[in-house]
């Protein structure tokens, strides 16, 4: 292991100067975004601490630093509404308007730094910026190799209309949104030599050495239903930190963050072998080019893979949790709201948190749906008294943007005719209790997953006895309430939707596949904790009674219960939708795997042959996934050289349909997920499907190396976890796995697997085990 960190630390060497490349795990850019919804969508760079984020441009005279509070929300419990941008600091610099040499602007993920540097007229400047997760701020700061070289002006505003004002050299904003939200915001300006004095909304400052920004905001919400989610005003706070932080200074600020960055992002490093000395050369946006045209960058791929680590530690800490665009958010009216959709999106934004080792990241997700319980337990009793009001109605369905018929809307009666107990989701929602679209159904126990997940990687007890399993078993007893028999004996989920796809109808396969895993967790969860031996024995005859995956007649998986006849293109194989929810049971769920159900397997590989390698930027990802966990390395490869491509490429090659929203997906030069448009969903599922490819813990084993590709003969990785608590740092060359550490953080035995080659792992809590290259053949 010593000769792998060796060679690591070579390698950063070798990186450093002219040759710098993405072992130093950076974006690098030699031209200013420009200042325009594309050039923010595309080209500009996000920073954040998990609740505050902001990006950057990068432009000289006049900046732009946008920044969002993941909080800041309008709508209410029962309007949608819609996330959005908080406000801009706008900088003006004299004398920054000639064309400027030696341009660079950087995201180093490791430290969490966005860096720009340029020279004009013999003077070299400097800026950095970062999101401070412990002093909840972002600082800006500039400097310069000359003295007295900033003058210019400064200017808050915030794009809700609040109250501007200021006192010193700080500005601030107060305000009040339509739904009661109270927001606050406020920076201050530190200068050093030269002066600065506030005139109006605008501070000025005049032939300063150097500049510091300390930017402070912060919303009223609250995670808690039983206050409507708005708690106290937030200017106190915002003050109170600006206050803090501007006392610790810069330098201690830095260093502070650096630490707290590092401590999280370092614990997982991922080598997919070198790239070509021109391609290190390349900015970040010539090498997303040239790899669109031709592949073979693995140093970009693995800062791709990590990138989806920092954007989740950048935009899920602390608060809510990561939305349809992480935390960024720069429109009134974004796309989709920049919701929380239910039916793939906010769980593949949690899909890395564990395997990633970013475990502590899945919490915000889990105290969202924690808050927000009551009132999707209160959207079902109340869908259920219309039906007791309206006996024999139908309740008035609705039409999906993308299709032209009516869907029905679901009972939530049993077969008794009572309430059924529980909560359920429709596929759009807010923070606030609202929900929109179609019902999602069995959304609620793929949300139940991701807290029986978070135990099965940590092993946290605690968390299992007093969090998962009363979430599991509230959903399961929502399910048993729900679940029709039919004259054969199995049960379905009644009328449910496979996602955006096809009619509302009884067994589709995409919640019947929830289902089985749903029922699978909680007999799980249960033996763990030892406790409703009963109810354990019910669940998991249900589980095995529920209608299970089919093959078609042309060898597919089948999406919905019966094979269609004459619906168009679905059910055939030139269906190409976007949406492949039907093979959920093979991943993220385990119901279908290739040593133990090949068949099945087989099938999937059918579906998704005909679905093809297109998409939008999550499906890609997710069909990435889908070929690793069907032991497809090159195939996983191949979705991935059609997802970080220019958005749209991957189609026009393959002769598709310019407007199809369903295979126009890929990566913007910033490297952020292109839905299109920007959707943060596919950055996130990339990273996990790229983990997928190296290793996998879902079928029992802790198996390496499962869907290599010939592109990736060499590498290392370094950190990621395991289900049964294990922590794997191991390398391959021409293929083949040479070294292996495993840390049992409270594993103990267990099973590692090398294609057909199993070692037995017999670890205590603690202990950590290297095997040597005889033990590995
Ligand atoms: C689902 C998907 C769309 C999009 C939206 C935010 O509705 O079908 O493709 O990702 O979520």
């Amino acid at each position: 292991m010593r000769a792998w960190l060796a060679g690591l630390l070579l390698a950063c060497a070798c990186g450093a100067g002219a040759d710098v490349g993405a072992r130093e795990l950076a974006l690098r850019y030699r031209q200013p975004a420009p200042d325009t919804p594309a050039g923010w969508e595309r080209e500009a760079l996000p920073i954040g601490n998990g609740r505050l984020g902001a990006m950057l441009f990068g432009n000289l005279a006049r900046e732009r630093l946008q920044f969002n509070d993941i909080t800041l929300w309008t709508g209410d419990r029962r309007t949608m509404g819609a996330y959005q941008p908080f406000g801009d600091l706008h900088l003006e610099l004299h004398g920054h308007e000639a064309a400027p040499g030696a341009y660079e602007r950087r995201l180093r993920l490791n430290p969490g730094r966005f860096e720009l540097d340029y020279e004009i007229a013999g003077v070299r400047f400097h800026r950095e910026a970062f999101a401070s997760h412990q002093a909840q701020v972002i600082v800006l700061r500039l400097t310069a190799s000359q003295p007295g070289r900033y003058s210019g002006r400064l200017r808050l505003s915030d794009r809700h209309q609040a109250q501007l004002g200021g006192q010193g050299t700080r500005l601030q904003a107060v305000g009040r949104l339509a739904n009661g939200l109270q927001t606050a915001s406020q920076v201050q300006l530190l200068h050093e030599g030269g002066s600065a004095r506030r005139d109006g909304d605008t501070l000025v400052f005049e032939a300063c050495d150097a500049l510091t920004l300390v930017l402070a905001a912060g919303t009223s919400y609250v995670a808690d239903a039983t206050r409507d989610f708005l708690g106290e005003a937030p200017l106190p706070r915002v003050s109170t930190q600006l206050d803090a932080a501007v006392a610790r200074g810069f330098a201690a600020l830095r260093a502070e963050q650096e630490a707290d960055h590092r401590q999280l992002f370092d614990r997982v490093q991922i080598d997919l072998g070198p790239s070509t000395p021109e391609r290190r050369a390349l900015p970040t946006d010539a090498r997303l080019l040239a790899y669109t045209r031709t592949g073979q960058d693995p140093e970009l791929e693995a800062l791709h893979a990590q990138y989806g680590r920092y954007l989740l530690m950048a935009s899920s800490r602390g608060s809510l949790p990561a939305n349809l665009q992480g935390l960024w958010n720069d429109s009134l009216t974004p796309p989709w709201n920049a919701d929380y959709h239910t039916n793939i999106n906010i769980q593949m934004n949690y899909w890395p948190a564990e395997p990633a080792n970013l475990a502590e990241l899945a919490r915000p997700f889990h105290g969202f749906v924690q808050s927000l319980v009551p009132h999707w337990r209160d959207a079902v009793r109340e869908a259920a008294e219309w039906s007791i009001a309206h006996p024999g109605q139908k309740k008035p369905g609705i039409t999906p943007w993308d299709m032209k018929t009516e869907l029905p809307e679901p009972s939530f009666l049993d077969a008794a005719g009572k309430p059924v107990p529980g909560w359920a989701l429709r596929t759009e929602s807010n923070p606030f209790g609202a929900m929109g679209y179609l019902w999602n159904t069995t959304g609620n126990a793929w949300y139940a997953r991701h807290f029986w997940e978070h135990a099965a990687y940590t092993g946290d007890r605690r968390f299992l006895r007093d969090e998962a399993y009363p979430l599991l078993k509230e959903v399961c007893a929502f399910w048993l309430a729900k679940l029709k028999r039919l004259p054969n004996g199995k049960l379905v989920a009644p009328m449910g939707w496979s996602p955006e796809h096809g009619s509302v109808e009884d067994g589709v396969s995409y919640d019947q596949q929830i289902l089985w895993d749903l029922f699978d967790n909680a007999v799980r969860a249960a033996e763990a904790l030892g406790v409703d031996a009963p109810l354990r024995q019910r669940w998991a005859a249900t589980r095995d009674r529920l209608a299970g995956p089919q093959v078609g007649s042309w060898g597919q998986l089948l999406e919905w219960l019966e094979e269609k006849q004459n619906e168009g293109v679905l059910d055939t194989p030139q269906d190409t939708h976007r949406h492949v929810s039907h093979l959920y049971a093979l991943f993220p769920g385990r119901q279908i795997s290739v040593r133990r159900t090949p068949e099945l397997a087989a099938a999937a590989r059918r579906s998704l042959e005909a679905r093809g390698d297109g998409g939008t930027g999550w499906a890609m990802a997710w069909k990435m996934a889908f070929w690793a966990r069907l032991h497809d390395g090159d195939r996983a490869h191949r979705l991935l050289r059609g997802l970080l491509a220019t958005p749209g490429a991957r189609a026009a090659e393959e002769g598709r349909p310019g407007s199809d929203i369903n295979n126009q997906g890929g990566t913007y030069p910033n490297l952020f997920d292109a839905h299109p448009p920007f959707q943060i969903d596919g950055n996130f599922g990339a990273t996990t499907a790229v983990i997928e490819m190296l290793m996998q813990s879902h079928d029992g084993d802790i198996e390496l190396l499962p869907a290599l590709p010939s592109a990736w003969p060499e590498g290392a990785v370094k950190g990621l976890r395991a289900r049964g608590g294990f922590e794997l740092d191991f390398r391959w060359a021409q293929g083949r796995v040479t070294h292996v550490t495993v840390r049992a953080l409270h594993g103990r035995g267990g099973w590692l697997r090398i294609g057909e080659h199993r070692i037995p792992l017999r670890l205590q809590p603690g202990q950590s085990r290297t095997l040597s290259n005889k033990e590995l053949s």
